[in-house]
């Protein structure tokens, strides 16, 4: 079916969270809803302040722009707009657009009859953002504990905050997120490579049945997950990849405030070696 008819059947009122027929329409690809017109909203509001924030800041090198979290002193009060008020409304606008973003993708799946697996797996990237700006700052006592807003400027926060833990690659719950990381991209470097290598043949070869791409995982390590199950899984891995990053990064200062490889003394303390 063509694109254009095969919208017309599926682009119908209906299926919205709030706001019923208002907004219930599309602007050329984009379906629009009250979600879209909040997201425009926050994202607009958010962009302009951060420009508003590099008109008062020493730089317009887009690497280098950054709006700072406030200053400790200031605790989880608010703080003057260019002492990190900035970053406070920025981090509302963020928030406000990144969820306005996943109530958008929901009512998009009820008009669509779709699960809500989409929406539900960019909640873990929100949860992952928000443990960095809210969750963590609120339980160490200051919005200062925040990232700052900007492309280098956050690197160098990720390195600070790794070392003063002294070596983050020993926190326990840094090791499984980065180990859900590599195995999220090996599944699909395997699932890409199998499903090409079954339905996009050299010409004149036959396109492949997934009864092939079964037989050549039963072949190679004596199990196939499935058609169904590799997408499964691959969610699966990648929303833990996310979880076990926001767990890495809310039990550093909040529960454990030394130097992680201290942690693995456990180790050492255990009864069986005294
Ligand atoms: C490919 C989908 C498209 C999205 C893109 C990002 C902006 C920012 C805004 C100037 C995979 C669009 C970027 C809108 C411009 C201003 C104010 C997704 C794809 C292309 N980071 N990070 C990047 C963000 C954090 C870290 C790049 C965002 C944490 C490291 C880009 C957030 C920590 C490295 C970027 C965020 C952290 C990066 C590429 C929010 C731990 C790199 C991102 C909202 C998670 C890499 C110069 C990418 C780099 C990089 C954006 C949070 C660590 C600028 C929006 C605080 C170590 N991050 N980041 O491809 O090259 O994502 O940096 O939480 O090495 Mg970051
Ligand atoms: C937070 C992004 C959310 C994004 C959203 C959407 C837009 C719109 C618009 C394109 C979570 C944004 C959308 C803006 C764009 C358009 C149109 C994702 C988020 C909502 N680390 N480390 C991690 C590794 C070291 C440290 C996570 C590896 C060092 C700290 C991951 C290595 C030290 C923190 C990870 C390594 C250190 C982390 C990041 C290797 C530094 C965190 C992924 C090989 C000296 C962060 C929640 C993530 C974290 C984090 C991987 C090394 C410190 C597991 C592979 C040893 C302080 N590290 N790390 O969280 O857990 O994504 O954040 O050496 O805070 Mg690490
Ligand atoms: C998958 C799949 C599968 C497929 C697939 C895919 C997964 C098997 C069937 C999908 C995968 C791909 C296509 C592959 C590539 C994807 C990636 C690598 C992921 C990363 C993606 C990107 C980098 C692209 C990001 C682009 C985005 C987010 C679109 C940006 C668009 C907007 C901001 C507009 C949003 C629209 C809204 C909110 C609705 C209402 C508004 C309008 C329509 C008009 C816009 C309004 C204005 C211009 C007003 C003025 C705006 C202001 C004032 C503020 C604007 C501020 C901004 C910051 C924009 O498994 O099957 O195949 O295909």
């Amino acid at each position: 079916m063509a694109l254009l008819s095969y919208e017309r059947k599926y682009r119908v009122r209906g299926g919205t969270l709030v706001g019923g027929d208002l907004f219930d329409y599309w602007i050329g690809p984009f379906y629009v809803g009250f979600f879209g017109i909040t997201t425009i909203l926050f994202a607009g509001i958010g962009t302009a302040l951060i420009l508003y924030g590099a008109s008062q800041g020493p730089t317009w090198n887009p690497w280098l722009i950054s709006i700072a979290p406030p200053d400790l002193k200031y605790g989880l009060g608010l703080a003057p707009l260019l002492h990190g008020g900035l970053w406070q409304i920025i981090t509302i606008c963020a928030i406000g657009a990144f969820c306005s973003w996943a109530l958008r993708e929901v009512e998009i799946c009820r008009k669509l009859g779709m699960g809500y697996h989409v929406p539900v797996a960019f909640g873990f990237a929100i949860f992952a953002y928000v443990t960095l700006v809210v969750f963590r700052p609120f339980l160490m006592g200051a919005w200062h504990w925040g990232f700052p807003y900007g492309i280098w400027s956050h690197l160098d926060w990720v390195s600070n905050t790794g070392y003063q833990y002294l070596h983050f690659h020993y926190n326990p719950a840094h090791m499984l997120a980065v180990s859900f990381f590599f195995t999220t991209t090996f599944a699909l470097a395997l699932h890409g490579a199998l499903v090409l290598s079954a339905v996009n043949p050299l010409p004149g070869d036959e396109v492949k049945s997934p009864e092939y791409e079964d037989a050549f995982f039963r072949d190679t390590i004596g199990y196939s997950i499935g058609t169904l199950g590799i997408h499964r899984l691959g969610l699966l891995l990648a929303l833990n990849a996310g979880f076990w990053s926001a767990v890495c990064i809310i039990i550093s200062g909040p529960v454990w405030t030394r130097g992680w490889p201290e942690w693995w003394t456990w180790w050492l303390n255990l009864p069986i070696w005294h």
